[in-house]
């Protein structure tokens, strides 16, 4: 997983020094031209001339960046052919990164917020103008990425030198996939962790800690993930509130963690929703306090650049803003999230899949999921009501790119709560569609029993990972379902 890769690039000069005397064969013209061409690299770079340089990475203006010592954000590195770079690089926000030159086949090792500034040397055998980007997956296309410009004579004895092996940059090598985590845990969010209704009761002031952890999980059989979490589940945990409630949330991110993470929660007033004042490095801790000013069901998120990639690796939740009254009361209250996940492979290939940053780009995800994992709600976990009773789903759709047309097969939603809103109600609705980064509650008494199925709609989906099971159990009330008896007309079909 840590390559650790400093492409050797033997000195052009050193090597023009060896083959000018072995030129004696060479007709005389050819000759002058080789030394007079060795004698100007010499002359505009002497041997061994090194220009140190010293960068950190950081975040500037939303984006990450590479900075250098006087803040200028991925700045223009200048050289002359002949030259080597001797770059010292730290990490300043805490996250890990790397630094390479892929045209130049140089490549840093990786380094975090705890590791000791790491050293690169690039060797500047020709002129032009050159690339050096972060190979972390995601981290070029948010901003880490910056232009190397080498002046001087272009070296053909650099050119005619062995080619140094290439090394693979970024995350869209498919193939062949990395056998699955063996460390892979279950990130499942049990949708039966809600907590409880809190009543008409007075506002408060509530405290929440939550932490971010980055770990192997297990995304299907066979088949594992690297999932970036609130708390260790998909979605993170639920948080209920009281509206006038003041909240505060402590959020700290775990010091194995390699990314900064943050939460921007869509019930908070102000500071970017709490995005603005809670990037957290590896092993730090910040907190914010909010008045919950409207009541609703909302969602929370990651707001670390690259966004799209925290929330589809796992960092979104809910939380529900009680009214005063609070809601009516139901017998069973549920907690389902949609996501929508982008890997480096196919949806069903075993073994260990990365993010990918392309897909995403180009909004073309791998799974789609219920509570983070294929068989979250289901196999793994139960969601049972007994025929007769009420039921209420909290749903949400982290994203971060699709909306989800979210409909329940065999029953009807008595209420839906549009767009998480608690002051409107619609009756008898089959299907509602629920956005990127927005809720809904949906309230249906169950009166038959038998599997149900929450699908989005769009149904291709569902082949994605994208269905969860609800388990009715009670006596089959012929007045609301009758199946033909099978055994009386032979025609049916089972
Ligand atoms: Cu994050």
């Amino acid at each position: 997983m840590f390559n650790r890769i400093v492409a050797p690039i033997p000195t052009a000069v050193a090597l023009l020094f060896v083959a000018a005397p072995l030129l004696g064969s060479v007709g005389a013209t050819a000759l002058n031209k080789q030394v007079s061409a060795a004698t100007q690299a010499v002359a505009a770079a002497p041997a061994a001339a090194v220009q140190k340089i010293v960068l950190k990475t950081g975040m500037a203006g939303g984006k990450m960046v590479y900075l250098d010592d006087k803040g200028t954000v991925n700045p223009v590195l200048r050289g002359k052919v002949g030259e080597t770079l001797e770059i010292t690089i730290t990490s300043g926000e805490g996250a890990e990164h790397d630094i390479v030159f892929p045209e130049l086949n140089v490549k840093s090792e990786k380094f975090t917020g705890k590791s000791a500034p790491v050293k690169v040397l690039v060797k500047l055998t020709q002129s032009g103008k050159f690339t050096y980007y972060c190979s972390i997956p995601g981290h070029r296309q948010i901003g880490m990425e910056g232009v190397l410009e080498v002046t001087g004579p272009a070296d053909a004895n650099a050119k005619a030198q062995p080619a140094v092996k290439t090394v693979a940059m970024g995350a869209a090598n498919a193939d062949p996939i990395a056998p699955a985590a063996k460390n892979a845990v279950s990130i499942a969010q049990d949708p039966n962790a809600v907590p409880k209704p809190l009543g008409a009761r007075a506002p408060q002031f509530v405290k929440y800690a939550i932490e971010t952890v980055e770990l192997e999980g297990r995304l299907d059989d066979g088949t594992t993930f690297t999932y970036w979490t609130f708390g260790r589940k998909v979605p993170g945990p639920m948080l209920r509130v009281k509206k006038g409630d003041m909240v505060e949330i402590k959020l700290t991110n775990n010091a194995a963690s390699k990314a900064v993470h943050s939460i921007d929660l869509h019930a908070v007033t102000g500071g970017m929703g709490g995005g603005e004042h809670t990037q957290v490095a590896p092993g730090e801790t910040k907190t914010i306090t909010f008045k919950a000013l409207n009541p609703g069901l909302y969602v929370y998120h990651c707001a670390t650049p690259s966004v799209a990639h925290h929330i589809s690796a796992g960092m979104y939740g809910l939380i529900l803003v009680e009214p005063e009254k609070g809601l009516p009361k139901v017998d069973k209250e549920f907690y389902v999230m949609q996501g929508d996940l982008y890997t480096n492979h196919a949806f069903g290939t075993k073994g260990h899949h990365e993010y990918s940053p392309e897909k995403a780009a180009d909004e073309l995800p791998s799974y789609f999921l219920f509570n983070g994992a294929v068989g979250a709600l289901g196999k793994e976990h139960k969601m049972t009501a007994k025929a007769g009773e009420t039921v209420r789903v909290f749903f949400g759709v982290g994203g971060p790119n699709k909306v989800s047309s979210f409909h329940l097969i065999g029953e009807i939603f008595d209420k839906v709560y549009s767009e998480g809103a608690t002051n409107t109600i619609k009756q008898n609705v089959q299907t509602t569609l629920v956005p990127a980064g927005g809720a809904t509650i949906v309230d249906f008494k169950v009166q038959y029993p038998g599997k149900y199925l929450f699908v989005d709609h769009a149904l291709s989906r569902a082949a994605k990972g994208g269905a969860a099971v609800l388990e009715v159990s009670g006596p089959a009330d012929a007045s609301v379902y009758k199946p033909s008896h099978p055994n009386m007309h032979g025609d049916m079909a089972h």
